[in-house]
């Protein structure tokens, strides 16, 4: 599929074609109302007066009543594009009764309507957001707002409304990674990181003015997807055959850039060569990766996620009844899918976690559930400075492990026993089940990192991530606040001491910080 597929079936329609879609006439009276409760008015200023017509249309379609003024019927007032103040001071000129029991909400809550089929509950981030506007008439501009360019001071939540364009910069980034091009890499990287946490979609370019992270090199990949739809470096690298040898090989797990290019070195194209080569030898974790391709390459959802942390959980407490178990990464952020899932293991008293991961792991194996471990010792006897570098490995024990998920187990969260043939606790890696007739298990990417207990909440702030979120925090630490900060601490240089902090809270406050939420941290 060409990147101008992959964009166009993101509902985002380039600038020639767009006015088509807005031409859709109006038909309500024939619509039965389906939701009695709730009366939408949508506010035309900073939307125009066609798209809001669309999407009254759009939602009498599906059965809401949506009136054409605001009055004291209204119970849900949607907005696009405004702040809370903005629309706020607006309706109190509207001389209601009851504006303080308006509901006054961004257009997301709308769009989640829409595509629920019903009204859906209400969530923090469908809420308007408190903004100070600082040129808020120019003609053809967004509102211009005070953004950070650190990640950490902004809100990014999975709803990201420029997905046609962080899919093109994320894309680009990763390749100047790729080519260790560092300064390519931030740059992009920071880009693509600033446009997931705009409540707007760009749509021409004066809506990035006035914002940070923008230079001319990520300007010029807007304007080119804004008049064409699609982005000519985009295009050019998914037919680019070292990328894609790239992004084809560093998908098997055990797999990294090194690997990759030395494979393409020799020629290598498709994973079917490099297996079926004489000369080549692969690691434990290489072939695992070989071995359980599909399944580690088809993302993790939610219940699967969800019910690997309830097999880790039964088991850790069998071993340690104390020891917590806590979901983060990408699922603590509200993501619905996933490349792994990750897991904290905590205990409450101190040294009792020492043997733990191994014991967990053992069971795991007992149970017939372990199809691949690779142990990481941990590496840091007496606390020490964090790293100066903001992506640097933290030291935690921690292993990355390949389970066997039973499907049976996932949505109803009944834990069975494992099947006859699952109870064998040989090695898995050698065993042709993957080909077995009818497979009743997937292989699902899990990694477990034992945290000591007064390091448990900056190891839950550095593992929920994004990668992007925490490099900015350690930036905006390291630059705005003179401290040090990592997976294991925060560190005071002034007063060369260690902060500690029991909640992830503790540690924003520490650092002048507006507490950020998880959901909100996909930066
Ligand atoms: N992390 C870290 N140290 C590591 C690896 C990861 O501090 N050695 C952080 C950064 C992000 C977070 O932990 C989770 O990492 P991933 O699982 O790679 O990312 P994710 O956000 O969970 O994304 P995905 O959904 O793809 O797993
Ligand atoms: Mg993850």
């Amino acid at each position: 599929m060409s990147s101008a597929e992959k964009l166009g079936g993101l509902g985002i329609i380039p600038k020639r074609k767009r006015q088509k879609v807005t031409e859709v006439s109006s038909s309500h009276s024939k619509h039965e109302v389906r939701f009695q409760n709730l009366i939408i008015f949508i506010v035309e200023r900073k939307m125009g007066s066609s798209r809001r017509m669309f999407l009254m249309d759009l939602a009498r379609k599906k059965g809401f009543r949506v009136d054409d003024v605001l009055s004291d019927s209204v119970t849900h007032v949607v907005a696009e594009n405004n702040s809370w103040n903005e629309i706020w001071d607006w309706i109190q000129n509207q001389k209601l009764s009851n504006a303080d029991k308006l509901k006054v909400l961004d257009i997301s809550w709308f769009t989640d309507s829409m595509a629920a089929g019903k009204p859906v509950d209400i969530e923090e981030q469908h809420r308007l957001q408190e903004r100070k506007i600082l040129q808020s008439n120019l003609p053809l501009a967004s509102p211009v707002v005070t953004i950070s360019q650190y990640a950490c001071q902004r809100r990014s939540t999975v709803n990201n409304r420029n997905k046609i364009f962080t899919d093109a910069l994320d894309m680009l980034a990763e390749n100047f990674e790729f080519n260790e091009n560092d300064g390519a890499f931030v740059a992009f990287s920071r880009a693509t990181s600033l446009l997931k946490s705009l409540p707007y979609t760009i749509s021409r370019m004066a809506n990035l003015e006035g914002l940070p992270c923008f230079g001319e090199q990520t300007k010029a990949i807007i304007e080119e997807i804004l008049e064409d739809g699609v982005c000519s470096k985009v295009e050019s690298l998914l037919c680019d055959e070292k990328y894609k040898a790239r992004k084809l090989f560093t998908s098997v797990f055990g797999v990294g850039l090194k690997t990759a290019d030395k494979w393409y070195g020799q020629g290598f194209r498709t994973l079917e060569e490099v297996k079926a080569a004489k000369d080549l030898k692969f690691t434990k974790m290489q072939k695992a990766g070989f071995l359980y391709y599909e399944d580690i390459n088809s993302a993790v959802t939610r219940p699967e996620a969800d019910a690997v942390g309830q097999i880790i959980e039964n088991i850790v407490q069998e071993c340690t009844p104390d020891a917590s178990v806590t979901l983060t990464g990408g699922f603590k952020r509200g993501k619905v899918k996933g490349h792994d899932v990750d897991f904290l293991i905590s205990c409450l008293k101190e040294g009792k976690h020492e043997d733990l991961l191994h014991k967990t792991v053992r069971k795991l194996d007992i149970q017939g559930l372990l199809l691949h471990s690779d142990f990481m010792e941990a590496t840091l006897e007496k606390r020490k400075l964090p790293s100066k570098q903001y992506d640097a490995m933290d030291h935690f024990q921690k292993c990355f492990l390949i389970l066997k998920l039973n499907k049976a187990l996932v949505n109803n969260r009944v834990l069975s026993v494992p099947s006859v043939s699952a109870v064998r606790p040989t090695n898995k890696e050698a065993e042709p089940e993957v080909n077995t007739k009818i497979k009743d298990w997937k292989a699902i990417r899990v990694d477990l990192v034992v945290v000591p207990a007064q390091q448990f909440a900056y190891a839950l702030l550095g593992w929920t991530g994004s990668r992007q979120f925490e490099r900015d925090l350690r930036r905006y630490t390291h630059h705005e606040k003179n401290m040090m900060l990592d997976n294991h601490g925060l560190y005071d240089k002034k007063k060369k001491v260690f902060l500690e902090a029991k909640t992830e809270e503790e540690i924003f406050a520490h650092l002048d910080l507006d507490y950020i939420e998880p959901w909100e941290r996909n930066a």
